[in-house]
């Protein structure tokens, strides 16, 4: 759902300090339990949902797993209209694609992290991915949010899959130099990444070397598990921290809501 501020404006707001997104790979659960954890993880105070990851998951799938969290949180604001004691404004959340190539797209999304793998050695990653997409995305309507994309070492799949020319711990001149550069093409958003289920996270110094460059929006991932971890790369400057895996690997939705909760009280405890 479009935030009241709009989707744009939403993501850039620092006012309300660093948020946490919940990550949805549609191709390992089926709709039904996508929808279900995206419910808890926004009851645990998660305040946008991706969706995307793996390489190979069907159009189809993405848009089924779309559709489904969004009919959901339809549901929750009429049902929150209907209750006094509840707040509509708390199932506003955007539903945005995390895309990994042209393929994994939906009109039912709110909108997409339109993304430039920067340190990716190869032209699909830097260009041709996002010109297939482009006209499809104009056609339905999806907005595209200008995202500069960084992988970090240990980089996982993405970094492999993207034939990035991983970012290490102590490049933080590099990394600065990326986010001029992020900025000058006109990108909002600066995507670091560590890669999913990464060992280790975004060094804290890489994010404070980006944060230096004024206006550009930093989302932080990768690895990321407890609410100490969660709160150093707030700490550093991350407007958003995303996990995954977190959320992948719990046992059930209390489970869930409890690993988000220390999470988000992680950022919350964040001089940030
Ligand atoms: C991957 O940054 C995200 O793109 C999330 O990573 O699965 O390690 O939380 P995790």
């Amino acid at each position: 759902m479009i935030p009241d501020e709009g989707l744009l404006n939403y993501v850039l707001d620092q006012s309300r300090g660093c948020r946490h997104i919940t990550l949805i790979d549609p191709g390992k659960q089926s709709a039904e339990i996508a929808t279900r954890r995206a419910i808890a993880a926004i009851e645990a105070g998660s305040k946008m949902i991706f969706v995307g990851g793996s390489t190979d998951t069907p159009d189809e799938v993405v848009h089924q797993t779309c559709k489904s969290i969004q009919e959901a949180l339809e549901l929750q604001i009429f049902a929150a209209s209907q209750d006094p004691n509840s707040y509509e404004e708390m199932w506003k959340i955007p539903v945005v694609l995390f895309p990994g190539g042209a393929h994994a797209l939906s009109p039912a999304a709110d909108g997409i992290t339109f993304m430039m793998l920067m340190n990716s050695q190869i032209r699909k990653f830097l260009v041709g991915e996002q010109l297939r997409g482009a006209p499809y995305l104009q056609k339905f309507g999806v907005e595209a949010l200008p995202t500069g994309y960084l992988v970090f070492s240990p980089g996982g799949k993405v970094g492999e899959v993207g034939q990035a020319e991983l970012i290490e711990a102590n490049q933080q001149e590099l990394v600065h130099s990326y986010a001029i550069t992020a900025k000058m093409f006109g990108f909002k958003i600066l995507y670091l990444e560590a890669g999913s289920g990464a060992s280790k996270q975004v060094e804290p110094k890489c994010i404070e070397a980006a944060n230096q460059v004024e206006d550009l929006c930093l989302i932080v991932g990768g690895g990321i598990r407890t609410g100490e971890q969660a709160a150093k790369a707030a700490n550093a400057g991350a407007n958003w921290i995303v996990t995954g895996t977190l959320t992948e690997d719990a046992a059930n939705m209390d489970e869930i809501r409890q690993r988000i909760n220390e999470i988000v009280e992680g950022i919350q405890s964040s001089s940030s």
